[in-house]
């Protein structure tokens, strides 16, 4: 079944919507596999950000991301790399739309509250950033059969 990655930002954590946020991932159908608490060092954010090392927002990105705590989640659902970029909304909170984490929760593109991956290869290559093998669970959920039909 596929994988994805959500990072909670630092804002998330500051303004406590970690538990709101998780519940709309949660609430959709997914399965939380692999999840903590974690700080990122320059090394890690630049690594995970690496595609947008050239652009303007590079180094804001880098020291927000690094600013505060955030939580790593690992996830796992049927097309669950696209069902959690369009739980997310648009990169932009003013264009998501309403009913999205971004669109419901957020105003500025500089602290739009998640990171979610934008293809199943950037999933695993990030998944592999963020999580060992050993601490993803995968597949325990006995309520999946009421949530996916194949
Ligand atoms: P995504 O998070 O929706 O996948 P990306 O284009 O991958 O969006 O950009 C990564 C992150 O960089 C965004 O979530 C946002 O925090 C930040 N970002 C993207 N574009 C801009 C911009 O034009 N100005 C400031 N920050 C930006
Ligand atoms: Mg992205």
């Amino acid at each position: 079944m596929e994988k994805t990655l959500v990072l909670l930002k630092p804002d998330t954590l500051q303004r406590s919507l970690v538990g709101p946020i998780i519940s709309r991932l949660e609430q959709r159908g997914l399965t939380i596999i692999g999840l903590k608490l974690l700080q990122m060092d320059n090394a890690l954010a630049s690594k995970h950000y690496s595609a947008h090392e050239d652009k303007p927002f590079f180094r804001p990105l880098v020291e927000f991301i690094t600013s505060g705590p955030i939580v790593a989640i690992a996830l796992q659902g049927k097309d669950c790399v696209a069902v959690v970029r369009n739980t997310m909304g648009s990169t932009n909170p003013v264009e998501a739309n309403l009913g999205t984490i971004r669109g419901d929760f957020g105003i500025d593109i500089g602290r739009n509250l998640i990171h979610g991956s934008d293809s199943v290869e950037s999933a695993q290559t990030e998944l592999g950033i963020f999580f060992d093998k050993s601490e993803l669970l995968e597949e325990y959920k006995d309520i999946s059969s009421w949530v996916i039909e194949s």
